[in-house]
């Protein structure tokens, strides 16, 4: 049921919304500092869900509420730690919270090829455990990232990163575009589950950003987690829903950008 919710003809276009505490406030423009402001956006601009802390969740929830299903971002870390310690995500919720939130999910970042990843993946793996056992959909966010690691964006790695995210029992998997729809399709083959792509930092033209979601579309992927190319973006609704346009209606990024113009 839940899945079904976040899910339409198995697809998603989710709102990533947890950069307040990835990045900070800098990553939000002028005018967008308040968490209300970017929710009241993206609760218009038709989002299939979306994704956020449990303060910010708790602080808008009469926005989001019985409008837009909730995925509560359950693991985290901040970028003013030292750089040593980047390369972990830990707790900063649980299930049972996003349970008495009422919300559709619940997502956790694993860093494979971490040095801490085994922490991450036995974490990621105890989130499936308890997921599992009450009805709640895990999302991934699988990302590729260690010290020595030099492309994070690799087809292998991804397409490993993956398929490693799919055997430990995630019900989506969001995880780096790989540059072309041919790539893509290497890495959506292995995954038994939908694999959505992240958004990452703002494009420098929109429609290269548009182009990108159609090449995730032509190989087989599910759809965009998108954060700042939306909320960055002067034209954040019609940004969002001309992504909605090319992943539920099948229109190419050349059409779409009529919605998107700045
Ligand atoms: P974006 O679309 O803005 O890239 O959001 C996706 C996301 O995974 C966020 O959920 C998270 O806060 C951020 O990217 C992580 O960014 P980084 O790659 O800098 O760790």
């Amino acid at each position: 049921m839940r899945l079904g919710r976040i899910l339409k003809n198995g697809r998603a276009v989710i709102f990533a919304f947890d950069h307040g505490f990835e990045h900070g406030p800098s990553d939000f423009p002028e005018g967008r500092e308040s968490p209300r402001t970017i929710m009241e956006l993206a609760v218009s601009a038709g989002f299939d869900a979306i994704m956020t802390t449990k303060g910010i969740a708790r602080a808008t929830h009469d926005l989001w509420a019985g409008r837009v299903p909730l995925i509560l971002k359950v693991t985290g870390k901040t970028s003013i730690r030292p750089p040593e310690q980047q390369f972990l995500q830990y707790s900063i919720g649980s299930v049972e919270e996003a349970i008495a939130m009422g919300a559709d999910g619940v997502a956790a970042t694993v860093y494979w090829g971490s040095p801490q990843e085994e922490l991450m993946a036995e974490q990621f793996s105890s989130i499936v455990s308890i997921s599992d056992s009450v009805g709640m959909p895990v999302m991934i966010l699988s990302y590729p990232r260690g010290p020595e690691m030099s492309d994070w964006y690799n087809v292998e790695t991804v397409r490993y990163a993956c398929r490693a995210s799919a055997e430990l029992g995630a019900d989506l998997i969001k995880t780096y575009y790989t540059g072309s729809a041919e790539t893509f399709k290497k890495v959506v083959e292995v995954s038994p589950v939908p694999v959505l792509m992240s958004g990452g930092a703002r494009a420098k033209e929109v429609i290269d950003f548009l182009r990108a979601v159609e090449s995730v579309i032509s190989a087989g992927g599910s759809g965009v987690v998108v954060g700042r190319n939306v909320f960055q973006s002067p034209n954040f609704v019609g940004l969002a829903r001309a992504v909605i346009s090319i992943v539920h209606k099948g229109a190419r990024a050349e059409d779409a950008m009529s919605l998107a113009r700045e």
